[in-house]
């Protein structure tokens, strides 16, 4: 049983490549009219997209992708359409999104304009093996 467990631990490390936390991507929203980056890879499922207004634009972070849909600015409700405050707002990523790519756009702006997307990948999936 130990050996199963550390060769586990092993094709874990040696598969993921980085900690299994859930790690945060941020996007910070211009003074202009631009995600930046606009364009985000290597999220997983339980990471989270940080978006964050601080450049003085007025904007919102939207997606109508019905895997994971989202609608922020100043919150993820019922403020959620465009804002020139100073404001973030963070999603996590649902298993619904895993190995889906996610446009999202500001609605100020438009999609022609303003728009992003989410690479989301799935970590190998985990597996182990006796050794006797
Ligand atoms: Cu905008």
């Amino acid at each position: 049983m130990n050996a199963r467990i550390a060769l586990s631990a092993i094709t874990l490390s040696l598969c993921m490549g980085h900690a299994m936390a859930a790690a945060n991507h941020d996007v910070h929203l211009t003074s202009g009219t631009a995600f930046s980056p606009n364009s985000i890879a290597n999220v997983l499922v339980g990471d989270t997209i940080t978006f964050i207004n601080d450049a003085g634009g007025f904007h919102n972070a939207v997606s109508t992708d019905a895997a994971f849909p989202f609608r922020c600015a100043v919150d993820c409700g019922a403020n959620g359409g465009g804002s020139g405050a100073s404001w973030t707002a963070v999603v996590t990523v649902p298993a619904t999104a895993a190995h889906k790519d996610i446009p999202f756009f500001c609605e100020v702006h438009g999609a022609a304009l303003m728009s992003g997307v989410i690479h989301i990948t799935n970590p190998v999936d985990v597996q182990s093996f006796e050794v006797d």
